[in-house]
């Protein structure tokens, strides 16, 4: 059979999404599954009963990853596709699950175009891949690639109180496969780009280069609480006004970095938080990102030298505390070609580009051969219910899936294989 000519179905791709989304649904057209809420295992439950419908051998292991195989001609790991369907709390219907829908739906077309694969094919979510409940982010594929011992995964707390090993128990997804995972042969994730650029180019297909890095810190400011009103300024030990300059530092080391630097801060409190009283306690995270690694350690001593300085003049006490530093990631050339390929085969226009966003992927390409393909977001939009992409993209992104799927199968990848 002549492999390139066959499609996936698109009715059935946006018939998922779009049940999928009915599955902790945020305002009219986004999703709110935090990591291994009740919505998460709902929307876990969904996709299981999809696979085993399929009738994939399905393997949930000690993080809750779970992995569903079709069988190939030969024995041995699977070519890989996947992502995760846990989402932020105000997050969109595609980031992450178009790329398990997705695989879900090549599979199925594989199965009812009769088609066997060389070697297993199989589909992925892995766990908190957003890190927004429990941090890091992309956790469960950090565990699966054994850069995260599982009992250290476990313990972790959340920003809730929540222990990230009595969530996992307490939605039923506490697997028995081993943790670290046995390595694919190869991975390929779909996702939305997430950014402006694909859009704004009028581009179809983003031939993902690779990941930049992520540094994540939450900042614990410790002053002195008093009263609004009777206290002069040069007495005052205020860890909200500490805060405010943190964040505004961030802002001022991005613009005075330019280039790709990025920078936000996205959770503060203080307290008591009372409106007459000069805040005692304040705690923010800031997130650092840039594709050279260099330069995130430039941003990172930045602010560093920013947080020294206050606490001199400010007279308060700042605890920092790491919750996410993963370096910049390059894909497999090999991939990274195979993408550009199917997408030039299938006649859709594609452009090569580094990620801004975290993914699954970032954590596989420790593993094994590695890359992705972006679809465009709408605006640039994404953790943001009105996250968009038009349904001729996600069918096109899906399609460059498949292809690059089934060429991975035809490829030997190491001199291992026959
Ligand atoms: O943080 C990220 O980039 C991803 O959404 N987890
Ligand atoms: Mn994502
Ligand atoms: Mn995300």
């Amino acid at each position: 059979m002549d492999f390139q000519s066959i499609r996936i179905n698109g009715d059935r791709l946006m018939q998922r999404i779009e049940d999928l989304a009915t599955i902790g649904p945020h305002e009219d057209t986004g999703s709110c599954r935090l990591a291994l809420t009740d919505e998460d295992r709902d929307g876990r439950d969904l996709v299981v009963t999809w696979m085993k419908d399929l009738g994939l051998e399905i393997t949930i292991d000690g993080i809750g990853n779970v992995i569903a195989t079709r069988p190939g001609k030969m024995e041995g790991p699977p070519t890989l596709t996947g992502s995760h369907i846990d989402t932020v709390a105000t997050g969109g219907r595609y980031d992450g699950n178009l790329g398990v829908l997705a695989g879900i739906e090549l599979i199925e077309t594989l199965i009812e175009n009769d088609i066997t694969t060389r070697y297993p094919v199989g589909v992925a979510f892995f766990t908190d891949e957003e890190g927004a409940r429990f941090p890091p982010d992309m956790l469960g594929s950090l565990v699966y690639v054994g850069g995260l011992a599982l009992e250290q995964a476990l313990e972790v707390e959340g920003i809730d109180g929540a222990i990230l090993g009595e969530e996992l128990d307490r939605i039923g997804y506490r697997g028995s496969a081993p943790c670290p995972g046995i390595p694919p042969r190869a991975f390929v994730e779909l996702h939305i780009e997430q950014g402006p650029l694909l859009e704004t180019e009028e581009t179809t297909i983003g031939i993902v280069t690779g990941v930049q890095g992520i540094s994540w810190t939450e900042y614990s400011i410790t002053g002195q609480s008093n009263h609004a009103g009777t206290t002069p300024m040069h007495l005052r030990h205020d860890a909200g006004y500490v805060a405010a300059r943190i964040t505004t530092e961030a802002r001022e080391i991005a613009k005075r970095m330019g280039g790709r630097q990025v920078a936000t801060v996205g959770r503060m409190q203080f307290h008591p938080d009372l409106i007459n009283v000069v805040a005692r306690e304040a705690r923010l995270t800031v997130d650092l990102r840039n594709t050279d690694e260099a330069l995130l350690l430039e941003a990172e001593n930045q602010m560093e030298t920013c947080i020294r300085s206050l606490e001199e003049s400010e007279g308060v006490v700042i605890n920092s505390r790491s919750l996410a530093r993963f370096e910049p990631v390059v894909f497999d050339s090999r991939v990274i070609n195979i993408v550009s390929e199917t997408s030039s085969q299938l006649n859709f226009s594609s452009m090569q580009m580094p990620s801004g966003a975290g993914h699954d992927a970032q954590m596989l390409a420790r593993v094994c051969p590695t890359g992705m393909i972006f679809v465009p977001s709408r605006d640039g939009i994404s953790h943001n219910p009105s996250e968009h992409t038009d349904r001729d993209d996600l069918i096109a992104g899906a399609n460059t899936l498949l292809q690059s799927i089934l060429t991975l199968d035809a490829k030997d990848l190491s001199g291992v294989e026959q």
